[in-house]
């Protein structure tokens, strides 16, 4: 077996061209179709250029990504569990040819490679996705993905490198394959043990990863993901800091640290036998394989995608053909009388065990609550806390919906000053009538304007709502779709509250303090939300307030109550 094992990784492709042929093939480039990466392209062009791809030479021909999703393995019968495709959308596809070049440039519209189309197809999606990801079911982020983000074309061909991926960030944690081969042969590293990691690491992944290398006789490398995870997953910037502190744990000299820029797919068993190339290529000999390994969660039906140790069975079943050699990992539990870790097979029916899972770890983070030290180590959690604040140091959206007279600025203004009371938040009104005086001062009132009027409204609230801050939003927003939309737009980065204050339309006319319903009646405003125009009325707002019978003061109170009960407000 371990004559399989290729010290240093074996052969590494590496598809940079020198800088003199590159220099001429950027002139060339310049007469090319430019086709614009997307963010995961970028993550697997990157991994292709350095090598981290190898043997792949560029985005797959048809025969390899056919033999690829069949059977896991290239046209020629090499092993490859995964299909690295450029797919592209539908009038790029109509405008080249097989045979042409193309220039790829990053999001910037930096030129980083050219590709000789080799081949172009359609795929069979559905295929695809039974195959590779086991079920066609858009519960499994990488077949959402495929369907709903990735375009109808596939093209492949080889590629030319021009220059590499620019990243500002973390540097010096930033490794090629040939930059980690060097690295290990200079520290004399001839076993290496490598972890891959989409989380934060707390004590069980520290003790897992010690033992894994002290059972293999290695050092340990981790090697976290930092190209594409698993949506909803804590931002790489946060865990780096966090790896930083867990580092320091290990014994000086047998462990060390680089970043991964992977995009991930969370293909389970696949996914594990592709990361073990992977590891190959940047030179560990061994790769650690744990529960669950690169799970995308439950399907639509409630259940978990792969079995807990299926990925370890398949990296068992080709293990003569991978050149790098599996260390399988049981769960880790902390045994309360021994204060100790352990797998979770060598713990005594009769010793009692204690485990904090990952969705109670976030909810604790959520609700500030405690986090104890036998489950992760302080600094970070500390580095944890300052990224993810719980809820109520979060910022929030209050978002409120009706027509125009419904009183809407009026509650506005009175949360406004409330919030101003209890401080602790920046907070900012986004009223209807100021959004449209300083942001919005070119859009009429046809509905693409109105639409185009809550997008902006919606933008600038989850930005303040993501740095911490409160923004009041008061505009008709008569369409549901652009509010539900704005919904989804901010929960992301923070809470969100639609109120919806449906004080009825003959209300409002009768209030007419701008004097507008009475220029409507007369049509000397068009299109005005009520009279002439629709106004659909919110489905399942988070508070409805009628101001016939409630004054702003009150109002506001019951919003305040609202956002106590959300936790958003201690
Ligand atoms: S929208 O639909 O959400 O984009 O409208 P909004 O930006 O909130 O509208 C701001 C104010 O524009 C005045 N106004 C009109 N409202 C509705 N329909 C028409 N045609 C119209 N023309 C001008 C109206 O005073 C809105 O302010 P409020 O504060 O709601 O009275």
């Amino acid at each position: 077996m371990s004559s399989l094992i290729a010290p240093h990784g074996g052969e590494l492709k590496n598809l940079y061209l020198s800088s003199t042929d590159a220099a001429t093939e950027e002139k060339a480039a310049t007469d090319y179709q430019v086709w614009k990466l997307t963010h995961r392209q970028v993550c697997d062009i990157e991994l292709l250029l350095s090598g981290g791809f190898s043997p792949l030479d560029g985005f797959m021909s048809r025969a390899d990504y056919n033999t690829v999703v069949e059977d896991l393995h290239l046209a020629d019968g090499t092993l490859w569990p995964m299909p690295i495709t450029l797919d592209i959308d539908d009038s790029f596809a109509t405008s080249i040819t097989v045979g042409e070049h193309i220039a790829l440039v990053d999001q910037e519209g930096t030129l980083v490679a050219t590709m000789e189309v080799s081949d172009k197809w359609q795929p069979n999606k559905s295929n695809e996705a039974a195959k590779v990801f086991g079920a066609d079911d858009l519960a499994h982020p990488a077949v959402a993905y495929l369907h709903n983000e990735a375009g109808n074309t596939y093209i492949g061909g080889k590629l030319k490198g021009i220059r590499p991926l620019t990243h500002y960030d973390y540097k010096q944690l930033r490794d090629t394959p040939t930059e980690l081969r060097a690295k290990f042969e200079k520290w004399g590293w001839k076993k290496i043990v490598a972890f891959q990691t989409r989380n934060p690491m707390h004590r069980a992944h520290q003790e897992l990863t010690f033992r894994a290398a002290q059972e293999a006789e290695a050092n340990l490398i981790i090697q976290p993901v930092v190209g594409m995870t698993k949506p909803g997953d804590i931002d790489h910037h946060s865990r780096v800091r966090c790896y930083q502190h867990i580092i320091k744990q290990y014994p000086a000299q047998t462990t060390t640290l680089s970043l991964l820029p992977l995009a991930m797919r969370m293909g389970g068993p696949r996914e594990a036998v592709w990361h073990a190339i992977i590891r190959k290529n940047y030179g560990c000999t061994h790769f650690i394989v744990g529960r669950d390994h690169a799970g995308p969660g439950k399907n639509s039906q409630g259940e978990d995608f792969y079995g807990p140790y299926e990925a370890q069975e398949m990296v068992t079943k080709y293990q003569d053909e991978l050149g790098i050699q599996m260390v399988p990992f049981q769960m880790m539990v902390y045994v309360e009388n021994k204060a100790e870790y352990h797998p979770i097979t060598e713990v005594d029916k009769d010793e009692s065990v204690l485990n904090i899972s990952g969705t109670e770890f976030r909810r604790r983070l959520q609700e500030g609550l405690d986090i104890p030290e036998w489950f992760s180590y302080s600094e970070v959690v500390a580095e944890l806390r300052k990224t993810h604040p719980p809820k109520h140091k979060q910022g929030f959206v209050i978002f409120l919906t009706g027509l125009s007279g419904a009183g809407k600025s009026t509650i506005a203004n009175a949360l406004l000053v409330k919030f101003l009371e209890m401080g602790g938040r920046k907070v900012t009104l986004l009223d209807g009538d100021v959004v449209r005086e300083n942001l919005s001062d070119e859009l009429g009132f046809t509905k693409a304007d109105r639409d185009k009027n809550i997008k902006r409204i919606a933008f600038v609230a989850k930005e303040i709502a993501k740095n911490g801050g409160i923004a009041i939003c008061a505009p008709i927003a008569p369409y549901a779709k652009a509010r539900n939309n704005a919904r989804k737009e901010i929960k992301s980065s923070g809470g969100f509250l639609e109120i919806y204050v449906s004080t009825p339309l003959e209300v409002c006319e009768a209030r007419d303090p701008k004097g507008l319903y009475a220029k409507a009646r007369a049509g000397r405003i068009e299109g005005f939300t009520g009279v002439s125009d629709p106004y659909e009325t919110p489905e399942s707002p988070d508070l409805a307030i009628d101001t016939q019978d409630t004054s702003a003061e009150e109002a506001a109170q019951r919003i305040i109550l609202k956002l106590e009960k959300e936790g958003l407000i201690k």
